[in-house]
This record gives structure tokens, C-alpha cells and sequence, in this order.
């Protein structure tokens, strides 16, 4: 767990002089490309710039690096599996790594979640989750429940399926109305009644109630399956209120509508429980996670199924293939044998609860960032933090952008979101690496005049 040699090879060197073939995912590419922020290397809590700064990582990479970066077991771990082999499909043919990665996630994963589809990252869990659901129904006879509920600002990934259950505006309007037949709850964010809550705000668990107007409207024989984040990060950070998840995940039970959560941030102890479904103690259907799965190292997703589920699909020929969905790279070799590392390394320091021993400290820390200009709201759950801005008038975005840039310039990285930092360092941050990271942005919050 603790820092040691950041001595990267690369450090210091020239940084290449055409940036221009790398389309970069949610970037403006022209900005960045004029003025590039570059990593070479990391370890623990830093990555290193191509300048040789260290940078103090907020953000576990993208929600990701929840072990911190470059941890040896798991960096040994690829490196044997890339020697020994190197590739194995598993269409009508299988290698060990991939069972064995699946039993141990089925084995951290709440109860009954005993099955895992791999996929290669969030989005394809998504979309993977949202065909299982639609499959599902209509394998038990009901053809006509194919509709998808999303939740308005929920993030699934940029896959179509992922887009269009998806909440974010921004995202969407792109691309027009590519799937048919999804609707969306109402988000939960009410900053009027629940600003400054510390853990889950007090104020909204009627609003699940909005899933009855759905089933109200559109008739529960058309709904396979509606999808949230636990703890919505991706759009800024949007925690349950009390009551919230319970009311939704029983709304869905009274009308046969399979409940996926999305927890490809919220997996692997981000709240401090293995599973973001064991912290509110829900009961779901499907759910869907990546990134943290094997650290950030290799991409990988997956699907957890809870048994019923999964049954539903083994009534035909046994010589029959039950689902007509998979990936070249489901159970990728290397990935599989950086799952099992990560779930080892998670369990055997303990990191899958850590969270919740730093929960109240984080919380503190946080919140101490109340009061500094323009700030209009701070939450936070777990290890994951956010901080809120008055939107500058015709500029939304633009105050958490600067604070953000400013912030890697004193070493540093948070995520900008809208008008919201988010912060979720790797769980292996110590007490004074909380204080540095939250003093650091206190006087960038105190230094930037806009
Ligand atoms: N679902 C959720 C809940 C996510 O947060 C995805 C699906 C898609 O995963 P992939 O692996 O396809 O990217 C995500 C991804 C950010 C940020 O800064 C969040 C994500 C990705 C990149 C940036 O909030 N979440």
C-alpha cells in the first residue's frame, strides 16, 4: 500500500510532436491537442507527466484504479498470462482463466448472483445487460416486454443501447432516437431541499413513485426492464435519497420488470461494500460492472445474473446455443488473470471495505470545501466526493473546467462534470494524501477568480 520508486523511463523526454491520429472519446480534441496534459507512468496514488511531475490521482483514474496504480501482483499476473497464453476464444471453446475469474466475482458479488457474461467494457455490459432483460421476457412467453426505462442524467456507457437508456442531453443529441421504446424516470437531483446532505439526502424517495406513471402509461407488459447507477456519478455525482432504491427495486418486483443497476463505478468497494446493491441492501436482477474489475489494467466487463435469470435461458435442446450474444474478447485471457489478481489483491488488503473506515474522515474533508466561492453544493457517499458551482451565466461547465485545470497544474487530478469537480481517489489513499488532495483543491477553489 505505500508509494515507492516513480522513476518512470520516460519521464523528461520530448512529448511527440504529432497528436493529431488520436481521436480522443469525450475530449475537445482541439483544445486539448493545443495544449496537452500527458501522462508517462504511475504508482500507488501518482501517475508522473511526460514533464516528470507527480500528480496526486482524485479520480482512480476514470473510476477505475481502485487498488492504485501498477500494483505488482496484478501487473505479474498479466505479464505470466501474456507468456502463457496469450489467447483462447470462448465460442464453443473455453480456457481456464475465464471460469476461474467468474466463479471468484460471482464470489464477492451479492447473494444469488451466481453467473457472469464478460464483456469488454461498461458500455458492452450495458447493452449485454439490456438484450439478457429483453431475451429474459420473452423466453418465459412475454415477447411484448421490451421496453427500457433509464433515469434522466444517468450515464450506461456510449454504446446505442447504453445512449439511448442513457439521461445525459449532451450525449444523446447527437444521434437521434436510435433505440425505440425507452422511457426515463425523473432524476433524484433537488438541490432545494437536500443541498450540502452529507451521505444519502433526506428528501426523494417518492420520487421512485415515477416508475408507477411509466407502468401507468405505457402498461407493465411492455416493460422488460428499467436501469439505474446506484450513485450516479458520470453526470455529476446524484446519490440516492433514503428509501429511494428500496421503493424502486420494489416497484419493479410487483411488476415483473427485471432491475439492472449499473454499477461500474459503484463495484469493488467504492462505497465501502463490495457491491453498492450490499451498501443500500437492494435486491436486484442484473448487474452490470467493469473498470475496477481488474483495476483499470485490462479492459473488461461483466454481467452478474441471479439465478433465476440465468434459468430461465437452460429450458431448450441442450445441444442449442441458450444466447446469441458475446465478443470476440469475452474472458480475454489477460483479462480474466487481471480479475483474479485484482479480487485477491482487493480481498487480502482488505480494500473491498476500506472505504467505509475512510467514509467519515473523506466526509469531513469534503465538506470542509463548503463556503469557498461558488460553491453551491458538496456530497458525497463512500470515497467519492463532489463539488458544485454556480454555472456561469451562458457558460455552464466552464467554472469546473477552469478549477479542474488549475488543479493538474498544482498536481492534482479531479474530474470536471458540468459544473460539478468529482472525486473518487484510489482506495488505498492514507489520511494525509485526503488532506493533500482536499487542501490542494481548497486553494484552487480559493485562487481561481471566475
Ligand atoms: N455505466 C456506468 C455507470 C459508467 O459510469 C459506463 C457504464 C461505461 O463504461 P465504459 O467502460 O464503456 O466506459 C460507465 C463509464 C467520468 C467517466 O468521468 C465515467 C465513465 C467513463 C468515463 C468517464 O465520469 N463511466
Amino acid at each position: 500500500m505505500t508509494e515507492t520508486n516513480l522513476e518512470v523511463p520516460h519521464a523528461g523526454e520530448p512529448r511527440p510532436n504529432d497528436l493529431g491520429a488520436f481521436w480522443m472519446p469525450f475530449t475537445a480534441n482541439r483544445d486539448f491537442k493545443r495544449a496537452p496534459r500527458l501522462f508517462v507512468g504511475a504508482k500507488g496514488m501518482r501517475f508522473v507527466t511526460d514533464d516528470g511531475r507527480k500528480v496526486l490521482d482524485g479520480t482512480s483514474g476514470l473510476w477505475c484504479v481502485n487498488a492504485g496504480h501498477c500494483r505488482e501482483p496484478i501487473v505479474e499476473a498479466i505479464r505470466r498470462q501474456a507468456g502463457e497464453l496469450d489467447f483462447a476464444g470462448t465460442f464453443q471453446m473455453g480456457h481456464t482463466k475465464a471460469f476461474e475469474a467468474a466463479a471468484r466475482l460471482a464470489g464477492i458479488a451479492p447473494a444469488g448472483f451466481n453467473h457472469v457474461f464478460f464483456t469488454n467494457s461498461g458500455s458492452e455490459a450495458v447493452d449485454t445487460a439490456l438484450k439478457i432483460a429483453i431475451a429474459y421476457h420473452r423466453a418465459r412467453g412475454n415477447g411484448g416486454k421490451t421496453r427500457l426505462i433509464g433515469r434522466e442524467r444517468g450515464y450506461h456507457g456510449s454504446n446505442l443501447g447504453g445512449t439511448a437508456v442513457g439521461g445525459i442531453p449532451g450525449n444523446r443529441r447527437m444521434f437521434g432516437a436510435i433505440v425505440a421504446g425507452v422511457d426515463h424516470l425523473r432524476h433524484t437531483h433537488d438541490p432545494a431541499r437536500n443541498a450540502f446532505a452529507r451521505g444519502q439526502p433526506e428528501h426523494g424517495e417518492e420520487l421512485a413513485d415515477d416508475l408507477e406513471r411509466l407502468v401507468a402509461l405505457h402498461d407493465a407488459s411492455t416493460i422488460a426492464a428499467v436501469i439505474v447507477e446506484p450513485v450516479a456519478c458520470s453526470a455529476g455525482v446524484y446519490i440516492p435519497p433514503k428509501g429511494y432504491l428500496q421503493r424502486l427495486a420494489s416497484i419493479c418486483a410487483r411488476n415483473d420488470i427485471l432491475l439492472i443497476l449499473d454499477e461500474v463505478i459503484t463495484a469493488f468497494g467504492r462505497l465501502g461494500t463490495p457491491f453498492a446493491a450490499d451498501y443500500f441492501g437492494i435486491s436486484a436482477d442484473i448487474i452490470t460492472t467493469a473498470k475496477g474489475l481488474t483495476n483499470g489494467a485490462v479492459p473488461m466487463g461483466a454481467v452478474l445474473v441471479k439465478d433465476n435469470v440465468h434459468d430461465a435461458f437452460m429450458t431448450g435442446p441442450e445441444a442449442a446455443i441458450e444466447l446469441a450474444h458475446g465478443y470476440t474478447y469475452s474472458g480475454h485471457p489477460l483479462a480474466s488473470a487481471a480479475a483474479i489478481a485484482t479480487i485477491d489483491l482487493l480481498q487480502r488488503e482488505g480494500l473491498l471495505t476500506r472505504a467505509a473506515e475512510l467514509a467519515p474522515c473523506w466526509q469531513e474533508a469534503v465538506h470542509s470545501l463548503e463556503g469557498l466561492p461558488h460553491v453551491i453544493d458538496v456530497r458525497n457517499i463512500g470515497l467519492i466526493g463532489a463539488i458544485e458551482f454556480a454555472p456561469l451565466p451562458d457558460a455552464a461547465g466552464r467554472r469546473a473546467h477552469a478549477r479542474f485545470l488549475e488543479a493538474f497544474k498544482r498536481g492534482i487530478l479531479v474530474r470536471a462534470t458540468g459544473d460539478v469537480i468529482a472525486l473518487a481517489p484510489p482506495l488505498i489513499i492514507q489520511k494525509n494524501e485526503i488532506d493533500e488532495l482536499i487542501s490542494t483543491l481548497a486553494g484552487v477553489l480559493r485562487d481561481v477568480r471566475d
